[in-house]
């Protein structure tokens, strides 16, 4: 009998030993002390043990379940300890590393140039105006005296949605909005951004939507002159202080006396006979303005014997593309972050 327990503690302690994980372990734990067990079973052959012999084969049968269940608590320990171990290991995060760059964004270049005109016109005390892009032929064309021949009111050049209803062909049905809600000849110092929509091709310099900035002053007293200085200020603040403007006779249904303006080029000042962007004439056409015309004046409600004004519009792909010497209309919209990425 003695000799069997010794085996069986010699062979517990061998398979302890060589337990790999918790489950191995607890397989030896019943293969040895479980209910079918091999010391159970030892126990049960006790009845055939000499009575006299029995407390001293029970003591080394306990002393043996003892060292058994010590050997397996502290194999549970070391498997416990071995797995926290391994778990800590494969989640280990270097901390020292240097953290990973949250890319921003930030603003269309179309963006970055119609906040910049409107930051010139607020300084000098304009509001900004917005209207609806989809527009009444009455606000669009009627109001802005073109005649019922006019070629822009051919379908063939805007967008109609009926016969009385389309896409806005230019931001000047803004202003005629505003001078009818106001009354008495009440002054108008205003710009009126925003996209506008002609029948056109899609290429290189255009585009069946652009972007345009119109501006409109009404008061009285308002002079030609006022006109040239706003407009010289204008584009010394956008393009540079070396940046001068030269006026040609021009002619639109809404202006009076009407005039195209030119920018001497901001990118070669006219020294280059090979400029990419003035093509070495050293001017680049830029705006149309005029004096509001009487008509249009009375029209919307203004006496045109007390007030007089100006108005003008430029294209804000234009500006943008003449500051930035871009050479194709198509990247302001297809998005590429190669191009974006450098304003
Ligand atoms: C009212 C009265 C007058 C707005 C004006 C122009 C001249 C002009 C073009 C520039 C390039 C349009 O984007 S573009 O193709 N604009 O030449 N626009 S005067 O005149 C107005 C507007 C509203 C009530």
């Amino acid at each position: 009998m003695e000799q069997k327990i010794a085996e069986l503690r010699a062979a517990a302690q061998a398979e302890i030993a060589g337990a790999a994980d918790l489950k191995a372990l607890d397989g030896v734990r019943v293969k040895f002390l479980g209910k079918k067990g091999r010391l159970t079973e030892l126990l049960r052959g006790m009845n055939q043990v000499n009575a006299e012999d029995r407390p001293k084969i029970g003591k080394v049968v306990n002393e043996a379940r003892a060292e058994i269940e010590q050997l397996l608590a502290d194999k549970n320990s070391a498997l416990k300890a071995q797995a926290l171990q391994d778990k800590l290991a494969s989640e280990k995060i270097d901390v020292t590393l240097p953290g990973r760059k949250i890319h921003r964004g930030h603003l269309h270049p179309l963006t970055l140039t119609l906040n910049r005109i409107k930051e010139i016109f607020i300084q000098m005390g304009y509001s900004v105006e917005e209207g609806p892009e989809v527009e009444t032929d009455y606000f669009n064309f009627e109001a802005l005296n073109l005649p019922k021949d006019h070629p822009a009111r051919d379908a063939q050049d805007s967008f109609y949605i009926t016969e009385e209803i389309l896409l806005r062909t230019q931001t000047s049905p803004v202003q005629a909005r505003v001078m009818q809600k106001n009354t008495g000849n009440a002054p108008i110092r205003m710009i009126a951004p925003g996209r506008v929509y002609r029948r056109d091709e899609f290429d290189a310099s255009h585009s069946p939507a652009f972007n345009q900035c119109e501006g409109l002053v009404i008061d009285k007293g308002i002079t030609f002159s006022d006109l040239i200085g706003t407009l010289d200020f204008f584009c010394k603040q956008f393009f540079g202080e070396k940046t001068n403007i030269r006026l040609r006779p021009s002619f639109f249904p809404f202006t009076s006396i009407s005039a195209e303006v030119d920018i001497s080029c901001p990118i070669c000042h006219g020294a280059s006979d090979t400029c990419k962007v003035c093509h070495g004439s050293g001017w680049l056409e830029i705006l149309g303005a005029g004096e509001v015309h009487p008509h249009v004046l009375e029209m919307s409600g203004y006496d045109s014997s007390v007030v007089s004004g100006f108005a003008f519009g430029l294209g804000v792909e234009r500006v943008c593309m003449i500051k930035y010497a871009i050479d194709d209309l198509r990247l302001f919209f297809e998005n590429d972050v190669r191009f974006l990425n450098q304003f």
